[in-house]
């Protein structure tokens, strides 16, 4: 049996979540349009007849403008050490700066990688190569991999060229396990994931859910849940027109539960404002407990 950690790096919006969630067949990790969506370490199980692969996906490495983003970055250069291969992501629409201080990151440490270069359904070819080149170029690569995530190819070829680079381990996860993170962060991480999706300009980025209390019968899964936002403007904003939001926002949430859990689910949701939250050590400690050294 073979088993181990791969570490998904790279920069905001390329496709790291997406991509794990494409290679386990299942939505775990959270995804949007907009950077920085995922704000935990997550680690997302796919169980094989013959292998286990935990994949660890994390926020991407960026430049912190504000305190929580230095967590994020903080918890992504936490995650690269201790794995047993990463994934070096770079999307097709070409080569960052931001990408450039990700690949200095990788070649100061001793894990090997394997280059991917997503989005590739977008078809630039001349750039596909020159991500290519800058990969093999690099210390610690031992191969590369086109893909697109959303189109779902190259991913069961990505996926042996992974098990080449596992140990021979017994399983971390029991089989039937789906990710290490308890309920209380999916669903939290799935209300998030609505607000992302409906919400724009700063609001995604001043909001966190908190989960208050979780009640649990044979058939049915009750949630109450806690919207945090920073300003009292941004309250009606998550609200919306006679609760219109919310109930958005809920309703899609709680379809979102039920397929994770295959049960009905009941799920309440309030806001409260919570001034500049994201510049508070005691909320951010509270929000990432145990992720930050
Ligand atoms: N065209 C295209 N878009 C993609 C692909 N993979 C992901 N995306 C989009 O890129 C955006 C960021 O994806 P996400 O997985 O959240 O990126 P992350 O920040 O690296 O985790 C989302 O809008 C995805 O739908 C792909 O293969 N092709
Ligand atoms: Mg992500």
């Amino acid at each position: 049996m073979k088993s181990g950690f791969v570490c998904l790096v790279g920069s905001p919006n390329v496709g790291k979540s997406t991509i794990v969630n494409t290679l386990v067949r299942k939505k775990v990790s959270i995804v949007s349009d907009k950077p920085q969506t995922t704000r935990h370490r997550i680690n997302v199980i796919l169980n094989l007849p013959d292998a286990q692969v935990v994949f660890v996906d994390t926020p991407g490495l960026h430049k912190p403008f504000h305190k929580l983003g230095k967590y994020l970055v903080k918890i992504a250069i936490n995650s690269l050490e201790g794995n047993d291969l990463l994934l070096f992501v770079i999307s097709a629409e070409g080569i960052r700066k931001s990408d450039k201080i990700v690949a200095n990151r990788i070649e100061s440490i001793d894990v090997p990688f394997i280059g991917v270069v997503n989005k590739c359904d977008l078809k630039r070819e001349q750039t596909i190569k020159e991500i290519e080149n800058m990969f093999t170029s690099m210390k610690g690569c031992v191969d590369v991999q086109r893909l697109s995530a959303i189109k779902k190819t190259g991913i069961e070829e990505l996926t042996d060229k992974i098990l080449n680079y596992l140990p021979e381990s017994l399983a971390y996860y029991p089989k039937e396990a789906l990710t290490d993170r308890p309920l209380t962060f999916m669903v939290s991480e799935i209300v998030r994931e609505k607000i992302y999706e409906f919400t724009s300009q700063e609001l995604p980025y001043s909001s966190a859910v908190m989960i208050d209390h979780m009640e649990e019968t044979d058939k049915l899964m009750k949630i109450w849940a806690t919207i945090l936002v920073e300003r009292d403007s941004q309250k009606p904003i998550i609200i919306g027109k006679g609760g219109k939001m919310i109930k958005k926002i809920g309703t899609l949430a709680r379809e979102d539960v039920e397929r994770l859990v295959d049960k009905h689910v009941f799920l309440s949701l309030h806001v409260k404002v919570k001034s500049r939250w994201t510049e508070n050590d005691k909320t951010l400690n509270e929000l990432f407990e145990g992720e930050i050294e």
